[in-house]
């Protein structure tokens, strides 16, 4: 299918809307994509058709509902090319993936072992893992990363060493943009047999994925961010690793046998999934996915680079304007500063615009000391973004710096 981004964004209803009397320009996606019709008519079929609980009916209703969350895990699978669909977890976001598998691995981490992750982590890969060594005694290390908001790469080797448990990383920065080599930091991890995580909130809309090249361990998306809806999360996990860790949550579904004294577990994927799933959820995100493929991931990341690239040098112009992150290998997040200027002001002058951008400093606190910033304004693109709304940012940012300088 050819890109054409007005013929995207008409499964975009909510894009053509008024905010402030002026043309909604959305450019918040690194926070939240916004959903096409064909997520919202397969969420709005399972409740007008065949919503029930799955797994426990012998009913038709609840057939039809387990199926199709079972087609869901198998298309995730597909997407990811994960070994098999066992592998794929249904969790609550990338949140809940990352605190289940901190949490699983209490009794494997011990005193004297590590836990790397990087300088530019989402809080949500940080605090689980801090929560994982205080309950353990194991030190939490970081790579670090320069002033373009790259990993100072020559440091691998010393940060993660033989007592490394786990490296947990992200892809790619949601503030930054920056693009991590997922490959060289894996075989490091790898040359002193441990364990790894790679955050995908901000790739998996944009870039593709294939879990079994990399010989990644565990690998998480949140659905919200790829067109689909809230509250739903994939954990990807070698089957050996889901096999080795504690489950994270008990409850029905999950288990084998119970009695009132003991309990077992169910296999893989139940081990991991306690109590009714999110299964508009799984059933929307697999329509998101759908979606996502049909357009193809390369168009539209292709797309999205050249929104990035036009809207970088348009903005050099602004006064006082300086990029925070201006690594080589970059997605399509554009996070800045004007000097002289809060961030939070410019955000409620371009809303009063009817431009969303997001401000502050994105759930990277360490980010922010780094660079000693409060925070920055982030415009973050999707593949229903056009050149047209940058030029309105352009405008927005331009005519809002002149009411605050
Ligand atoms: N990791 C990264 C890199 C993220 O960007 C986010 C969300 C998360 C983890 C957490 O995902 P969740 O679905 O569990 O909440 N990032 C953002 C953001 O940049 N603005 O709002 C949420």
């Amino acid at each position: 299918m050819a890109f054409d981004v007005h013929d995207i964004r008409e499964q975009f209803p909510i894009l053509n809307q008024k905010v402030h009397g002026k043309p909604l320009v959305y450019f918040d996606n690194a926070a939240t994509a916004q959903k096409p019709i064909a997520v919202i008519k397969a969420i709005s079929d399972y409740y007008l058709n065949y919503n029930a609980n799955v797994h426990r009916g012998v009913h038709t209703l609840s057939q039809r509902a387990t199926d199709a969350m079972e087609s869901v895990r198998e298309q995730v699978r597909a997407h990811l090319n994960a070994a098999e669909a066992a592998e794929i977890i249904f969790t609550r976001g990338i949140t809940d993936s990352i605190n289940a598998i901190a949490y699983g691995l209490s009794n494997t981490v011990q005193k004297g072992q590590n836990v790397v992750i990087t300088a530019m982590e989402h809080h949500s890969n940080i605090v689980p893992w801090q929560m994982l060594c205080e309950r353990t005694g194991a030190e939490l290390r970081h790579l670090p990363m320069d002033e373009h908001g790259e990993l100072i790469l020559d440091r691998l080797e010393v940060v993660i060493d033989q007592n490394t448990a786990i490296v947990a990383f992200n892809h790619i920065s949601n503030t930054l943009g920056t693009i991590n080599p997922v490959q060289k930091i894996i075989s490091q991890a790898k040359k002193v047999g441990a364990w790894t995580l790679v955050d995908g909130a901000q790739s998996g809309p944009h870039t593709i994925v294939d879990v079994q090249s990399w010989d990644v361990d565990f690998f998480t998306l949140s659905s919200h961010k790829m067109y689909g809806p809230t509250g739903l999360g994939i954990l990807y996990g070698k089957r050996e690793r889901l096999e080795a860790i504690a489950p994270y949550q008990g409850g029905g579904e999950m288990i084998s046998t119970v009695t009132l004294e003991k309990s077992t577990y169910a296999g893989l994927p139940h081990k991991f999934e306690a109590g009714t799933p999110h299964v508009e959820g799984i059933i929307g995100f697999g329509a998101a996915l759908k979606f996502i493929n049909e357009i193809g991931i390369e168009s539209i990341s292709a797309h999205e680079q050249s929104l990035l690239e036009y809207a970088t040098k348009q903005c050099s112009g602004i006064k006082g304007f300086r990029v925070i992150g201006n690594s080589k290998n970059k997605a399509s997040v554009l996070s800045f500063v004007i000097d002289g200027v809060h961030p939070y002001d410019l955000g409620v002058l371009l809303d009063q615009q009817g431009i969303a951008v997001r401000t502050g400093q994105h759930c990277t606190q360490p980010i922010m000391d780094a660079f000693c910033i409060e925070g920055t304004v982030r415009a973050s693109f999707a593949m229903y973004n056009t050149f047209e709304e940058i030029d309105s940012f352009i405008s927005g940012l331009k005519k809002a710096v002149s009411m605050l300088l």
